[in-house]
């Protein structure tokens, strides 16, 4: 069954200018604890003070979740990481030529000692190892295998298989991942998905399908550039897609409006399960099948999240949408009123971005005649 390891404390911290206090992070890392996933990767040590006074501070919280630390593949940082308290260092070094060759100017043999090297060190000091061959998806297969196998020799219980850039397709992820799965030693495989061509969640899943177990996420797709699969949407696919109810779906709006709110990087309305618009229906075709039973055009209940479906008022509105907004207002109306006043409200919709209440009350009063009293 599918883990989850949430990095909004650390590939979440990556996005431009964002940057959370410590209380901050204690408190993410607490509903995170409350929705029950079962790593929180918590920052890097070495990053600066603040990171890692925040990992102490979240690793002495006694949370259920693995706190795991990020990691560089250096004893000093190594050293970092086991003094903040974390459970785990996740160390990452690339492993694909034009990392290799263009950013760290090392061969693959370099690549291979200094990981072994630092994975056996991180064990020595009681630390589980996750190891991360960073651009893995463009590492040859036979380097990737050999230096992964190497590494769960060495210690490391888990591989991050990460697809740093985002550019793989599912069902090629899905084959690699096969492969993967099939030539590694003994270990549980994550996926780190960058999103880069939308395509990060869809990959994990597929990565899932192909034997790996656990996904990495970030409260509101946070992350490098265009961030990895969010936590929400990843939850909600699961739950309803591939039946998994391990998680507590309760705190997922408030861990999203939090992590938007202090962060600064507001949700999309077009955004997925958590978007304002996630539950909103226009057109008068649409309206009338929800009002008539909601799953006509609802994935979901949207009750499932603490939310609510709404239904917007405009040109494109049916007699069935209106009538329910005036039932809302309490006012009755006779058919051939309701007829005009959807005549009413497209005319009035061509000329006008967007109506309120008050409009369509005007427009109301205005085909009978009286004056509506609104409850
Ligand atoms: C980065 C590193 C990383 C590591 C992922 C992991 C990536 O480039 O900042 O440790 O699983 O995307 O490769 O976030
Ligand atoms: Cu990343």
């Amino acid at each position: 069954m599918v883990e989850i390891l949430d990095s909004t404390l650390r590939e979440g911290e990556q996005t431009p200018y964002v940057n959370f206090m410590i209380d901050e992070k204690v408190h993410i890392a607490q509903l995170l604890d409350s929705v029950g996933v079962e790593m929180i990767e918590a920052g890097d040590p070495s990053v600066s003070p603040n990171v890692a006074a925040a990992i102490e501070r979240i690793a002495g919280e006694g949370l259920r979740a693995e706190i795991v630390a990020h990691s560089i593949a250096s004893r000093a940082a190594i050293d970092r990481v086991k003094a903040s308290g974390a459970d785990r260092a996740a160390i990452f070094f690339a492993t694909s030529k034009i990392h290799l060759e263009d950013k760290l100017h090392k061969t693959e043999n370099e690549a291979f000692d200094i990981i072994t090297e630092s994975v056996a060190y991180a064990r020595s000091l009681g630390l589980k190892v996750r190891f991360t061959p960073e651009d893995a998806s463009r590492t040859g297969m036979e380097f990737l295998v050999r230096v992964c196998n190497a590494a769960i020799e060495a210690g490391a219980d888990r591989i991050s298989f990460a697809d740093t850039l985002g550019i793989m397709q599912p069902h090629t992820f899905y084959e690699r991942v096969r492969t993967l799965r099939e030539r590694l030693l003994p270990c549980k495989i994550d996926l780190h998905c960058h999103n880069d061509y939308g395509l990060a969640l869809a990959n994990a899943m597929e990565g899932i399908r192909g034997g790996a177990d656990c996904i990495h996420t970030t409260v509101n797709c946070l992350g490098e550039r265009t961030g990895i699969p969010d936590l929400v949407e990843t939850i909600v696919a699961f739950n309803n897609l591939e039946d998994v109810q391990k998680y507590n779906l309760e705190p997922l709006m408030e861990l999203s409006a939090y992590v938007e709110k202090i962060s600064g990087v507001f949700l999309a309305p077009n955004k997925p399960v958590t978007g304002e618009n996630a539950f909103t229906h226009k057109s008068g075709i649409h309206t009338n099948g929800v009002l008539k039973n909601p799953r006509t055009y609802e994935p979901f209940d949207p009750a499932m999240l603490g939310r609510e479906r709404k239904i917007v008022i405009d040109k494109y509105t049916g007699k069935s949408a209106v009538q329910a907004r005036l039932e809302e207002f309490g006012i009755e109306v006779s058919e051939a009123e309701l007829e005009a006043i959807v005549v009413g409200i497209k005319e009035a919709g061509d000329q006008n971005r967007q109506l309120f209440d008050t409009d369509i009350i005007d427009i109301a009063e205005k085909v009978t005649g009286r004056m509506l009293d609104v409850i």
